[in-house]
């Protein structure tokens, strides 16, 4: 099964997205397809549109423009929910200690990771970036 993720442009700023991607692959996920990726502002709105009545909604647009980020398309078994649980809470102030947001996130919104949050959505989000020549 698989899921989206993004290690998001403060992680890669701050040279983390190899660490972040070696605790991902600890963890049992394999990488199907992996691209590096400057998003434009109508392409962060695309993906982030059900969050666009939301307060953040500019400022986390604003934020995943700001330079490079990985999408990276993860297979594992029950890849959605043990993305989640790996992860940790949107605020690394509430994550439960050796998740990823807890190791290497800065705040709630440079949060260092995306995680597709249901299976339909991570149905979306693999295709918003990968086509099926990619996955192989
Ligand atoms: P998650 O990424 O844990 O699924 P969502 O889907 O609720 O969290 O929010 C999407 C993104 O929006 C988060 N990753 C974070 O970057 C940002 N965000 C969410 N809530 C807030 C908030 N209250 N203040 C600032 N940024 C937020």
């Amino acid at each position: 099964m698989l899921t989206l993720a993004i290690i998001k442009p403060d992680a890669m700023a701050s040279g983390k997205a190899g660490k972040v991607l070696a605790h991902l692959e600890s963890a049992g996920f394999k990488v199907r397809a992996a691209r590096l990726v400057s998003l434009s502002g109508p392409q962060a709105e695309a993906f982030y549109a059900v969050h666009r009545e939301r307060p953040f909604f500019h400022p986390l647009v604003a934020f995943m423009t700001s330079g490079p980020c990985l999408p990276l398309a993860l297979d594992r078994d029950d890849a959605v929910a043990k993305l989640r649980e790996v992860i940790g809470a949107t605020d690394p102030k509430e994550a439960a200690p050796g998740t990823v947001r807890a190791l290497y996130a800065e705040s709630k919104e440079r949060n260092a990771i995306h995680a597709s949050d249901s299976p339909e959505n991570a149905g979306r989000e693999v295709g918003f970036f990968f086509s099926d020549l990619d996955l192989g």
